[in-house]
């Protein structure tokens, strides 16, 4: 949109109608193939087998692992849950280092098992976990590293996994974003000792609400399926502690209707990326952030930085401006783990400083995009930034 046009955009935060007139979220589920989903659903029926390593579920973890590239996947009903079962198997305890810019099911995983977070700051350029600050956290309790692929961005593995075997400390990764992304030309899930999936409704493949850990260690593959059926081994034995973490039949039903429209939703994704990043372009103080060219990305997140020494209105002000329109944005994953509570009031991290995760938390926000998103809104969206930003006092209202 031309600034002539944006400019004759009238906001809704000057008294006008909102631009949408249903919200736009961010998250709106992408679904597949509406009869594919129901014949499934309908064959679950037939069979009368709703859970326990069902047919849908086997199905499902096969084409996981084939995608990837790993020997292993062990579907689980959330990515927390699938989080917590893969901490507790490879038996980590006392502190574990994590980012504090992450969704908080990555630090509650830790904090639901008596292991206290370890929170460390992040490379402001990539939002990911800056390894150089990890040494310094380490204690005597420390047992393992959990890096985050934020935005479905590979965060540093190399350095990671080489302080991880001069620590002696495992190293996982919470892969939540990162369905179908690729570092260096190898797909994420292969890393580490493993790796942990979302497939959340939100999730640009879902289950409705699904998680996976997919690794190539036959053992922690063997401990992991044990633990997420409450450690039983056979009718009557139980070897482990365990807890109820299995994927249903309707999960994976849909889990794999999803798989099947993976390259529709993905190409969306990116022609609702591309659109953005042209309908942004020359703003001052706005950038979107990008994917790595040579990287395969699922670009299910359209992540906008705002600086507000740039910019003539802050993030929060443009969120404001855009929530007037009915254009959901979000603003993940502000203020930081470390902010929120227990944590905020831990005395592990109250005394904390983490720079960049604070002033990167305060200037990014999440655009909708996915299959509900045309290219027309991001159009809209994309005009009401610029004429927020063009005429920053429109925005007070009259
Ligand atoms: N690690 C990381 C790094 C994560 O980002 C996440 C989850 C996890 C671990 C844990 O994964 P899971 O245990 O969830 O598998 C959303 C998602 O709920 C969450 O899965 C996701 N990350 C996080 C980044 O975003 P909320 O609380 O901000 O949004 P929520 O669930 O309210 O949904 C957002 C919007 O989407 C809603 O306002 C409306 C729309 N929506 C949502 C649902 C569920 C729909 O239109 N239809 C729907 O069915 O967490």
């Amino acid at each position: 949109m031309s600034s002539q046009n944006a400019k004759s955009v009238n906001l809704a935060v000057s008294g006008e109608k909102p631009a949408f007139s249903e919200p736009l979220h961010v998250g709106r589920p992408n679904l597949g193939n509406r009869e594919e989903m129901l014949r499934r659903v309908n064959e679950i029926f037939d069979r009368r087998w709703f859970t326990n390593d069902g047919p849908l579920v086997k199905d499902f973890e096969a084409r996981i692992q084939k995608l990837v590239g790993v020997k292993h996947c062990v579907a689980m009903c959330n990515a927390t849950i699938a989080l917590e079962i893969a901490i507790r198997a490879l038996e980590l305890r006392g502190e574990v280092i994590v980012p504090a810019y992450t969704f908080i099911a990555t630090a509650h995983a830790l904090q639901w098992q008596e292991i206290t977070p370890v929170f460390a700051d992040m490379d402001p350029a990539t939002h990911n976990i800056a390894p150089e600050t990890i040494e310094r956290l380490i204690t005597p309790r420390t047992t393992g590293i959990i890096g985050v692929h934020v935005w479905g961005r590979a965060c540093d593995t190399e350095a990671l996994e080489s302080l991880g075997r001069r620590l002696n400390l495992k190293v996982l990764y919470d892969a939540a974003h990162a369905f179908g992304c690729t570092h260096q030309g190898r797909k994420i899930g292969s890393f580490g000792e493993c790796e942990v999936f979302s497939f959340h409704a939100t999730k640009c493949i879902n289950c409705f609400e699904g998680g996976a850990v997919v690794t190539n260690n036959d053992e922690l593959a063997g401990k992991l399926r044990l633990m997420r059926n409450f450690g039983f081994a056979g009718y009557d034995t139980v070897i482990y502690p365990g807890t109820n973490g299995k994927m249903t039949e309707v999960c994976a039903a849909m889990g794999l209707t999803s798989l099947e429209a993976m390259e529709e939703i993905v190409a969306v994704n990116r022609r609702n990326h591309e659109a953005y990043r042209n309908g942004l372009a020359g703003l001052p103080g706005v950038s979107l952030v990008c994917y790595d060219a040579p990287e395969t990305s699922n670009f299910q997140y359209v992540v906008v930085e705002v600086d507000p020494e740039v910019s003539p209105l802050n993030r929060d002000e443009l969120v404001a401006v855009l929530h007037s329109e009915n254009v959901l944005a979000r603003k993940y994953f502000w203020p930081g783990c470390h902010q929120m509570e227990p944590y905020r009031s831990s005395p592990h991290s109250a005394s904390r400083l983490l720079p960049h995760t604070e002033s990167i938390a305060a200037r990014i926000m999440v655009l909708p995009t996915g299959q509900t998103v045309s290219c027309e809104d991001v159009a809209a969206i994309c005009g009401i930034i610029r004429a927020a930003l063009e005429a920053p006092a429109r925005t007070h209202a009259p």
